[in-house]
Order: C-alpha cells, then sequence, then structure tokens
C-alpha cells in the first residue's frame, strides 16, 4: 500500500502538547481523545496528546506513517459515520525508550497524565486497592530508575517533575475501576513512598487524582472493519476505531491549578463526587457486560447483540438490572436507573457492534470484584437473594477451567490464568467452587464464607444443564 492512499492529519497549525496518555488502545481513541479535540475546537488551549504504548509497538507504527491521524467510526444500528480524529501529535513506546516518555512527563507544558492502562495496568490488589509489592513489574521499578509499569511512570515522571522544580501533573485515570483516581493515587503514593518518603509527601500535598466515569462501548477493530472503510472511503486507515453512538464522561473537577481542557463544554459531566456515576456504570453496565460474557460464551454466542438476541438472554439481563442490581444502588444526581437499563438494552441491541463475549471475558480475575462482587456482597447484607449474578460468577469459573461446553478449549486471556487453571484442573463441584473462593485477590475471607453455599448450587446447576438451560431455569422457563 503506498503511503499517498493512507488517511494523513489535517494541515494547519497543529497544538502544542499539553497531555501524556498512558496505554494508547482503541477505547481512549475513541473517547477521551475524542472530547479533547472537540474541547480544543471549542474553546482553544493547547492540549495536543502525545500517546504512550507500555510494550507494544503495533499502535506507533500504524499511526506514524498517517501522522498520528485515524479515523472514528460511529456505528449506529441505521448505519455508519466516520471522521478523522488529529489530537494525537506523537506515539512512544516505553518499552523501547523510557526515558523519552519520562522526558516528555516533565515538559513544562505537560499539565494532565491521563492513562487507560487496564484494570491490571494499576499491579494493586483487585480486593484491597493496595499496591501489589510483589508483582514483578513493582519489583523492578523499585530496583531500577526507568520503570516498566504505570505507576512507575507515573511516580518517576512526578519525581523528575519535582528535581525541576514544576508543579505535578493532574493523573487523570479513564479505567473501569471504582474510585479509580483514589486506586492510582494510593500505588503512586505506596511506591513513591518506598522510593523517596518526601517524593510521596510533595505528591500528596500538591498531586491531584480526579475519579472519573467513562463510558463508550468500542469493540476491538476487526481486520474486515479496515478493509470496509478503505472500500468506502478510498483511503487506507491501518488503525481506525470503531465505536457506538452513546458516551458519557463524568468527571471530578480537581485538577492542578484547575488546568484542563474545557471539557464542560462538549458535554462533559463535571462533579465534586463521581463515585455513585462509577457505581451505577460499573455494576450495571459492565456487571451485565461481564455476566453476559461468560454465560454467553458458554451457550455458543459470539457477540453481546447476538446474546441479548435470545429473548432468554433479553430476560435474563432485565432480571438482573431490576431484582439484584438496582436495588444495591443509590441513583446519582440527575439519572433514573430504570431509564439507563432501557438505554443500556438498547445500546446491547445495537448489531453493528460485533463486540464478542471472548474480548469482554478477558481479565475477569481484575473485573469480578467492581463489576459483580461488590453487588452480591451489599445483597447478602441486605437479605436479598441474587441468583442471576451467582449464576454470572458460577459461569467464570467454569470458563476458566479453559473447557467449553463442547469439550472444546477456551482460549482464557487473564494475568491469573494458569493459577486459576490450576485450581479447576485440582478439584470438582464443591471443592473446586472452594478452591477458586480461596482466591484473596478476588473474593475477600468474609464474602467467599458467604457465597460458598449459594455458589456451590449455582455452579453445579450450571455445569449439570449448561448455561442456556441454567438461564431459562432461573426464569423459570
Ligand atoms: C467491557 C467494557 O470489555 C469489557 O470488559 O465491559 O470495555 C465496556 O464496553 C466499556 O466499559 C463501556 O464503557
Amino acid at each position: 500500500m503506498p503511503d499517498n492512499t493512507r488517511i494523513t492529519a489535517q494541515s494547519g497549525p497543529r497544538p502544542g502538547i499539553g497531555i501524556v496518555h498512558l496505554g494508547l488502545g482503541a477505547f481512549f481513541r475513541a473517547h477521551g481523545a475524542i472530547y479533547i479535540a472537540e474541547a480544543m475546537r471549542a474553546s482553544g488551549g493547547d492540549w495536543g496528546i502525545v500517546g504512550v504504548s507500555l510494550q507494544s509497538t503495533t499502535q506507533r507504527d500504524a499511526l506514524e506513517p498517517q501522522g498520528f491521524a485515524y479515523t472514528a467510526v460511529e456505528q449506529g444500528p441505521d448505519g455508519e459515520t466516520a471522521r478523522i480524529i488529529d489530537v494525537v501529535q506523537n506515539v512512544l513506546v516505553a518499552r523501547e525508550n523510557p526515558g523519552a516518555v519520562l522526558e516528555q512527563m516533565a515538559q513544562p507544558n505537560v499539565r494532565i497524565v491521563s492513562l487507560t492502562v487496564t484494570e491490571k495496568g494499576y499491579c494493586h490488589e483487585p480486593s484491597t486497592g493496595r499496591l501489589n509489592r510483589a508483582h514483578p513489574d513493582i519489583v523492578h521499578d523499585l530496583e531500577n530508575e526507568l520503570p516498566v509499569s504505570a505507576p512507575g511512570f507515573l511516580v518517576r515522571g512526578l519525581q523528575r517533575r519535582r528535581a525541576a522544580g514544576l508543579k505535578p501533573f493532574t493523573v487523570m485515570t479513564c479505567d473501569n475501576l471504582p474510585e479509580n483516581g483514589r486506586v492510582v493515587r494510593a500505588v503512586v503514593l505506596e511506591l513513591a513512598g518506598l522510593i523517596d518518603p518526601d517524593l510521596a509527601a510533595w505528591i500528596e500535598l500538591e498531586g491531584r487524582f480526579p475519579s472519573t466515569m467513562v463510558d463508550r462501548i468500542v469493540p476491538a477493530t476487526k481486520t474486515e472493519d479496515i478493509a470496509r472503510l478503505e472500500q468506502k472511503s478510498g483511503r487506507h486507515d491501518a488503525s481506525p476505531v470503531m465505536h457506538e453512538p452513546f458516551r458519557q464522561w463524568v468527571v471530578e473537577d480537581t485538577f492542578v491549578d484547575g488546568q484542563r481542557p474545557d471539557l464542560g463544554a462538549v458535554g462533559v459531566q463535571l462533579v465534586g463526587d463521581v463515585t455513585p456515576f462509577e457505581h451505577m456504570k460499573l455494576r450495571m453496565l459492565n456487571g451485565t457486560h461481564s455476566s453476559l460474557a461468560y454465560l454467553g460464551y458458554l451457550a455458543g454466542y459470539e457477540t453481546i447483540s447476538e446474546t441479548v438476541a435470545d429473548p432468554d438472554f433479553a430476560r435474563f439481563v432485565e432480571r438482573l438490572w431490576r431484582e439484584e442490581i438496582i436495588p444495591a444502588l443509590t441513583p446519582p444526581p440527575g439519572e433514573d436507573l430504570g431509564d439507563y437499563a432501557d438505554a443500556l438494552m438498547a445500546r446491547y441491541r445495537n448489531p453493528a457492534i460485533r463486540h464478542r463475549t471472548w474480548q469482554i471475558a478477558m481479565d475477569g480475575s481484575q473485573k469480578l470484584p467492581q463489576r459483580i462482587l461488590g453487588t452480591l456482597g451489599d445483597n447478602l447484607t441486605a437479605g436479598r437473594a441474587s441468583p442471576g449474578l451467582m449464576l454470572a460468577v458460577a459461569a467464570w469459573m467454569r470458563y476458566v477451567g479453559g473447557i467449553d461446553e463442547k469439550g472444546q478449549p477456551i482460549e482464557v486471556k487473564d494475568p491469573m490464568s494458569a493459577r486459576l487453571r490450576a485450581l479447576s484442573d485440582s478439584a470438582e463441584g464443591s471443592a473446586k467452587v472452594a478452591a477458586l473462593l480461596g482466591l484473596r485477590e478476588i473474593f475477600p475471607a468474609a464474602l467467599a464464607d458467604q457465597l460458598a453455599a449459594p455458589l456451590t448450587a449455582a455452579y453445579e446447576k450450571l455445569t449439570r444443564l449448561g448455561a442456556q438451560a441454567a438461564v431459562m431455569d432461573l426464569l423459570g422457563r
């Protein structure tokens, strides 16, 4: 493919760099980057983005020849619309040159370092939110000045700024973690404290870590998406992003010196407390997404829209919302949870979005606590039954065993996959459920005790009937 048929960044003045983004995946390019581009168009400011891939060279190699511009394709039920996003000004690969990333973070004009490094990128223990000091990347970062982990880059980047007499950058996490600002603040302070207690004290005093709630469904781009787009537009884009029309971003308005793009001008909700929005989104959207992912995968469905096209699965999700999830939630200001559930169902049904159950099933060990276990714990305390969510956790247990209902292997992607597989292989039935419940990184002891009996019953039913029939049985069909 000759370069002149590629898409290119628009000519004209380029904005100055204001943001370094760690983890330049499809989600940020289809969500935060678009809001930031729109905010600059609406109100100006130099908020150009330098993207950082921690490991892989794929994004850099794809985007560099096209001036870091890419196409964002909005996929609605009635068709697609495409637009070129050219807010990214450069992409660095941390593994190749960690020093260049730190240097960029220490530039005076950089005022925000944002992150989408997925749940596991915080190197914390999901059940406690504390830094996992035994994590190999953290062990490395304690011994070396050039880091490999996201917390390591944040701490060393802040260390350089302090040494240069600069203010810290605001750390703005955009990952699906509850109280994500507090989580990243805690891991940064803990790691900084182990490196230099004075640095930790400075970060604690001067640093800002707004929590955010991010929402847009962005399935991984497939080869056929690239080909279809090229056929339609006549130009090759090596790395377009596909996304649904819906988007939401709720941001705690606490930034160093108030420095941020004019996000309020483009529909971002700037609030004092993001927590109720995060709970709503993580439990209602991500909680049912994960439930559908494990049960839907086991029942043989490839995507979420295919899964909810099955009337039993659609009724199952409705039941999860109305009887198990909503009763345990406090609605955030201005939100009606019943309406929110209706809107989610319409989003899941969008047939243009081919979001694979396998993709969502990834990294379950990091996702279950905030998506499902919190609701289960609240329901247990309130004496409310949660048979649907029990079945979903049972399906996760079945899934991580690595063999599907037809005896075919499942490619389980999870930082704990080897341990999960070994525990699954070591026992059967209730002993297997007990072995997995013994993983303290996922299940706190008190919750594990309460879950043992109902989860064993759900697991036995799931293995006896299969996912589809277990869902039907739950609905009384
Ligand atoms: C999904 C999320 O892959 C997953 O685990 O549940 O990526 C989901 O699509 C987004 O959080 C929607 O905002």
